[in-house]
């Protein structure tokens, strides 16, 4: 009986260490403890199995199963060891942070051109002594049209031109509108340019939309001539532009400006001799000007045997355009920052 123990537990043991050796979980170990040490496991079955043994013998087979158990638990211990300590060098390899990867750009937003191009602008103007004043999107057909003395049969006031909301309440075409208002309720002198947002009834196109923008010019004073409006206007191309460029005064036509001239500057990629972005003229026209019609400064109030004064309009967008080379107008309301990132 007790050789056939004897053998019984021989095989036990070496049966749970070769299990033991041959598992590499923490997990799996555990199985093992319960197989072999646990309430129904291999080893405690032998003990259970001491009743059939010879009293005298009984120390002896409970020695050999302690033996047993002492070394189960023992390679148990040293494995579990082992397996955590790997598991540790594991887990540390994988958490390793590489300091000299390069670091994750934050994306940064940007001004659009229009905004680079309109604080260029105000910079230009505010250092000439001008204020910035803004005014409402939607106006009066009064202050859109009749008091800049464009005509109730004007062929810009055609529905095919401007969103009307109302008989005589519209978007705003122009934001002479607010050059109006300030005429009406300030004190003179006035120096002043108005930015903002205006509409027409356009087709979208490379160089249309229906809502763009634009910053009118007014200056009202005693003594205002024609020559203060060249010299304002060939100051903020230079500035604008660079130092060299020129400027050329075509005449034109506006119903509330007498005289209207178009401005052309020399263009500021060939220098005037003519290349493919001035399409050959050596010239570029950017805004329209003139001095502010007399009916105009009457309408307003300002009595035009005392005053005079200039004005301009020009387009945001098409200064973006040009000083930035963009070659349609819709890249600009798309808002794609792989475009906006440029500037
Ligand atoms: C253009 C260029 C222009 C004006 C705007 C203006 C404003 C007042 C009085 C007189 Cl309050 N004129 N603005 C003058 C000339 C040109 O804009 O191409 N417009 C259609």
């Amino acid at each position: 009986m007790e050789m056939h123990i004897k053998d019984r537990l021989d095989e036990i043991r070496k049966q749970a260490l070769a299990d033991i050796h041959s598992s590499d979980k923490l997990e799996t170990l555990n199985d093992i403890k319960v197989k072999y040490l646990g309430k129904k496991g291999a080893l405690t079955a032998v003990l259970k199995s001491m009743k059939d043994v010879a009293q005298e013998e009984r120390p002896k087979v409970g020695q050999l199963v302690n033996d047993a158990r002492v070394a189960i638990e023992e390679l148990l211990e040293r494995t579990r060891r082992e397996i955590q300590a790997r598991e540790r060098e594991a887990k540390l390899a994988a958490e390793v942070i590489d300091v000299t990867l390069p670091a994750k750009k934050n994306k940064v937003g940007h001004r659009h051109p229009n905004t680079i191009a309109l604080e260029e602008v105000e910079r230009i103007f505010v250092g000439m002594g001008y204020e910035v004043v803004e005014g409402p999107e939607v106006e009066y057909d009064y202050y859109n049209f009749e008091a800049l003395n464009i005509p109730a049969n004007h062929p810009a006031k055609d529905e095919q031109d401007t969103f009307y909301i109302t008989g005589d309440i519209l978007l705003r075409t122009q934001t002479s509108s607010v050059q109006v208002r300030v005429m009406e309720q300030e004190k003179l002198p006035i120096r002043m340019i108005a930015p903002g947002r205006v509409f027409r009834s356009d087709e979208v196109d490379a160089t249309h939309s229906p809502s763009f923008h634009q910053i009118e010019g007014l200056v009202i004073d005693k003594n205002i001539t024609f020559a203060d409006l060249k010299g304002t206007l060939a100051e903020f191309a230079r500035q604008l532009f660079g130092e060299q460029t020129r400027v050329k005064f075509r005449p034109h036509h506006f119903p509330f400006t007498e005289p209207s001239a178009e401005v052309d500057v020399s263009c500021f990629k060939c220098g005037g001799t003519g290349c493919r972005f001035c399409k050959g003229s050596g010239w570029i026209e950017i805004l329209g000007c003139g001095m502010v019609h007399p009916r105009v400064l009457k309408m307003s109030g300002i009595d035009p045997d005392k005053y005079s004064g200039f004005a301009f309009g020009v387009g945001l967008e098409r200064i973006a355009l040009l000083k930035y080379e963009i070659d349609d107008m819709r890249l600009l309301y798309e808002n794609d920052d792989r475009f906006l990132k440029q500037f």
